[in-house]
Parts: structure tokens; C-alpha cells; sequence
């Protein structure tokens, strides 16, 4: 019997990882929220056939690991095999991963159709605004309200810069709950990756390029919007929030907008000044008139 110290502790790994993914469940330790929008669902199921591709492949290796060394404790006389090379074997563990890799990259098709193939969006997704990617900021841009485009060209036409009336934030996108909208992403600069975690979406913004994503959250409220893509010295700070709001409030809020920044500064005579004194000014105004 000599020492098993190091069998003990290759087999100790794949125990903890079995225990580890049987009980992650219960403590939401798997993804920091469920996903909230449709899609996030199907993704989080390809993260998880991959979690069991690569459990039992740990646990299969380390157990076999564990057992080789244990049995070459208590054989300490007999002579190694060595092994300079098997062709069999080599065969075996190339073409047993590209498989692997194989089935993922097919089974993954239909999940990757949904999200990118445009034809394939869903039939009632509208456009909400284009996200442009900067250093290191998210600049977004909603059409005027109310403006309906009725055909491609149109939007080629409002992707290809700032029209009348468009309403412009920074870091602070508003998305309708439960309904299907569409982004245009691009980049200003450098390469950046736009990624909502909660709603499971993450797409590269390109620059050069336009590319369009959907999605939809089907539940109120705030989340994180990260740029997920090394983008310089300031990528750390490079955040925004996305408010998934009732198709009331997000009226309202585009309303507001609306208001704010179609104000030319200059109050009618009669007019209540509302406008003004949001903007710290009624005063000096009303002198005027
Ligand atoms: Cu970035």
C-alpha cells in the first residue's frame, strides 16, 4: 500500500464538479438571472449541452487518471509501458472531438437561423434604434415617433445618418416589454461587442459594417448593458442600461424626449413655460415677454 496522496486527489476534482452540478441549480449559480427574452432560453440550452459534453469528459479523464495512478502505487516494481505513439489511437482522439464539434456546430443551426438570418426575424419585429459603439460609450438614435418606415430603402436611408426629428441618449436604451424590436449596430472607432447578459444577447459591433439584431425581453426592467469586447484603456467603464418598459411608458418616454429635444429654447407668449422651467430657465424667460 504506498501513497495514494495523488490518485486521491485527480479523483477528488471530478467529485467536486459532479456535486457542483448537482446542486448549482438551487443556488442560481449557473447564470446570474434566468434569461429574459425568448431566445435566451434556447441559448442558455446550448450552454448547457456543452456544460454536459465537458462534465463528462473532466470526470471521464480524471477518474481514469485517478485509477491509473492508484494502480501504479501498489505495482511500484513492475516496469512502465511506454508508449511512443499509437496511430490507432491518435485517429481516435482526433476524429472523436470533431465529432463532438461537429454535432455542436449542426445542433446549434437552428438557434443561430433565429437570431441572425434577418429573413428568418420574427414577422412582427419593429425597428427601435440604432446603437453606435464608441470609446467608450453607446450612443443610440430612435427614429421621430410615429414615423413608420414603409420599405428597406427608407432605412438604408435613416441608417445613413441623422434625420429630422430623430431622438438621440447615451448609455440608456428604452425597449417595449414583450414585443420583438430590432437594433442596427455599428461602431464609430474600434471593434466593440454589444451584450445584454440577462437577455442573453451579445453581437460584435464592426465598424464598417451595420448589422442588424432583434430581440425581446419578456419582463419589466433594468438591465446591464456591457461592452464585452477589449475595446482600449476606458473598455471597463463602458456600460449602459436597457429598461424594458410597458408600451405605455415607453410612449411616454419617447413623448418626453420628444419634447426635450425639440425645444427651440423660446417659449411663446401664453404658453405655461413648463418646457422652460424644466430646463432651470422660467424665470429669465418670462422677464422677457
Ligand atoms: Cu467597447
Amino acid at each position: 500500500m504506498g501513497n495514494k496522496f495523488w490518485p486521491i486527489f485527480f479523483i477528488f476534482w471530478p467529485v467536486v464538479a459532479i456535486i457542483t452540478c448537482v446542486i448549482a441549480p438551487a443556488y442560481g449559480w449557473w447564470f446570474p438571472t434566468p434569461p429574459l427574452s425568448k431566445l435566451g432560453v434556447q441559448i442558455d440550452n446550448l450552454f448547457y449541452l456543452i456544460l454536459v459534453i465537458v462534465t463528462v469528459t473532466f470526470v471521464g479523464t480524471h477518474i481514469a487518471l485517478g485509477y491509473v495512478l492508484w494502480r501504479g502505487v501498489d505495482n511500484r516494481e513492475k516496469k512502465a509501458w511506454f508508449s511512443h505513439g499509437s496511430h490507432n489511437l491518435e485517429v481516435l482522439w482526433s476524429i472523436a472531438p470533431a465529432g463532438v464539434l461537429l454535432f455542436i456546430s449542426l445542433y446549434q443551426l437552428d438557434v443561430w437561423r433565429q437570431f441572425r438570418v434577418t429573413s428568418s426575424f420574427p414577422a412582427d419585429t419593429q425597428l427601435l434604434a440604432e446603437v453606435t459603439a464608441r470609446q467608450f460609450e453607446w450612443r443610440i438614435r430612435y427614429p421621430k415617433p410615429g414615423r413608420e418606415f414603409k420599405n428597406s430603402m427608407e432605412v438604408k436611408q435613416w441608417l445613413a445618418g441623422p434625420q429630422d426629428g430623430d431622438l438621440y441618449t447615451v448609455n440608456d436604451l428604452r425597449i417595449p416589454v414583450d414585443k420583438n424590436v430590432l437594433i442596427y449596430l455599428r461602431s464609430m472607432d474600434v471593434q466593440h461587442s454589444f451584450f445584454v447578459p440577462a437577455l442573453r444577447i451579445k453581437q460584435d459591433a464592426v465598424p464598417g459594417t451595420v448589422i442588424p439584431i432583434w430581440f425581446g425581453a419578456t419582463q419589466r426592467g433594468d438591465f446591464d448593458l456591457t461592452c464585452t469586447e477589449l475595446c482600449g484603456w476606458g473598455h471597463y467603464k463602458m456600460r449602459g442600461r436597457v429598461f424594458a418598459q410597458t408600451e405605455v411608458e415607453h410612449g411616454q418616454y419617447l413623448k418626453t424626449l420628444e419634447a426635450e429635444q425639440s425645444f427651440d429654447g423660446v417659449t411663446k407668449p401664453g404658453t405655461s413655460g413648463a418646457m422652460v422651467a424644466s430646463w432651470g430657465v422660467s424665470d429669465s424667460v418670462k422677464d422677457d415677454d
